[in-house]
């Protein structure tokens, strides 16, 4: 493929932008190829700036369940803009959306709107410290909650991609309240919680975790976890900012059916546009400024563009139909490669959720941060570069999750499918 102007605009954005992105695993650096410039999306499809087609498994890194520049949410943004794009108060749009996920997620019993995931997390895990008047909190290596000073400890996503999942510029001091332990490992848990005891505010855990690759929590994890938090007076705090309307329209905490004390969401309940939230029970949310004294604010926070995109989004998604849609796509995408890498003998694991999916280049089962970094990098930034010629966006790290859209066609999946064969083939 010719990406001539896509390796100029990287060679200008180098001289402007750290890195020549304002994400990091953006760069394609673990993959060793210039990244690819985007210049628009419709459905399933990305089209960059040389005209290249590709079928897009990013999604925006979560947001677009319901591909790119859906109907809906085009029309919703064009009645909402000439209203006005942000006023600094209340609008009627918040209250609206602020419904729509409390009825969704039944735990979110007051929901404050933020600007994204990390700022969701940022502020609840100040909301869990408020509230307790702990200092510490536990979280799972692998996981990743966004760049907050305390969640950048064993992270993933871009950070294990860099290999930098201990932020430089993180004070020790800070570093030191936040506990670490495996995914899937409640007995660590356990002894964490005892080895520091009524000094855990909360903990936090991706209830599917995604940023790792996607890995599945175990049977008994998330109940163990939420029995211990019952038991040591600590909340728990699900960061659903991926899975929130996305393994179902109630996060994994519908899947799983169990209650969370605070939840983090984001990407899907902004339809594409800058957004997060917070909430959880009552007492603990009435913490919050103007009503307690733990501080947050923010000028964009429930801005009425994410809003309208956010309602149209949920709305559409309401119907049980659209998830029995994602699942049957995931599930037949699942079995066919599932044919394919047997076919060829390839050491691959796979692990997946409704509409979202890893697959480890290694023989698995991938269960925690451990298991995942024994995938081969290399094999896959080999077939990552194959499957972008033919095509297909794939999340340029072995450590993140691919994304099904409802507008994601059968031609799409089989198209795809057919180069994941090509392309293990040549690695
Ligand atoms: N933190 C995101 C992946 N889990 C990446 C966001 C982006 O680069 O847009």
């Amino acid at each position: 493929m010719n990406r001539k102007r896509s390796n100029a605009l990287y060679r200008r954005a180098l001289e402007l932008i750290p890195g020549g992105v304002n994400s990091p695993v953006r760069a394609f650096k673990a993959i060793g190829t210039p990244p690819v410039f985007i210049e628009r999306a419709k459905g399933s499809k990305l089209w960059d700036v040389d005209g290249n087609e590709y079928i897009d498994y990013v999604g925006s890194w979560g947001p677009m369940i319901m591909g790119h520049a859906h109907p809906r949410v085009l029309s919703a943004l064009r009645k909402t803009a000439p209203k006005g794009t942000s006023f600094g108060a209340p609008t009627p749009l918040e209250v609206e959306l602020a419904n729509e996920i409390r009825k969704a997620f039944p735990s979110m019993e007051l929901v404050r709107m933020v600007s994204s995931g990390t700022e969701a997390v940022m502020s609840a895990i100040r909301v869990a410290r408020g509230y307790t008047g702990r200092n510490k909190i536990l979280k799972f290596e692998g996981c990743y909650h966004g760049h907050g000073d305390s969640l950048l400890v064993k992270a993933g996503s871009g950070a294990t991609t860099f290999g930098i999942p201990d932020s430089l510029g993180v004070p020790e001091e800070l570093a030191r309240h936040t506990l670490t332990a495996p995914y899937n490992d409640l007995e660590r848990v356990r002894f964490l919680v005892d080895q520091y005891p009524e000094q855990i505010a909360c903990i936090i855990v991706e209830p599917i975790a995604g940023n790792m690759g996607v890995v599945l929590p175990e049977k008994g994890f998330l109940e163990g976890l939420r029995k211990v938090c019952d038991e040591k007076g600590i909340l728990l705090l699900f960061d659903e900012v991926i899975t929130g309307f996305r393994v179902a329209y109630g996060g994994a905490q519908e899947l799983y059916a169990i209650k969370a004390d605070l939840t983090c969401l984001g990407k899907i309940i902004g339809g594409g546009l800058p957004v997060g939230a917070y909430g959880g029970r009552e007492e603990i949310m009435e913490k919050v400024a103007p009503l307690g004294g733990v501080y947050q604010a923010g000028t964009l926070s429930g801005n009425p563009m994410a809003m309208a995109a956010g309602i149209a989004t949920l709305q559409y998604l309401k119907t049980q139909k659209v998830y029995k849609d994602l699942e049957k796509k995931t599930a037949y995408f699942v079995e066919k490669i599932e044919e394919i890498t047997e076919e060829r003998r390839i050491p691959i694991s796979i692990n997946f959720a409704t509409g979202m999916l890893t697959l480890f280049f290694t023989e698995g089962p991938v269960r925690d941060y451990t298991t995942a970094k024994m995938s081969n990098t290399k094999r896959f930034a080999q077939f990552f570069i194959e499957m972008l010629e033919q095509g297909v966006y794939l999340p340029p790290s072995q450590y993140e999750a691919w994304f099904f859209s409802l507008a994601h066609t059968q031609k799409d999946l089989d198209q795809t499918l057919e180069a994941c064969d090509k392309a293990l083939g040549k690695i």
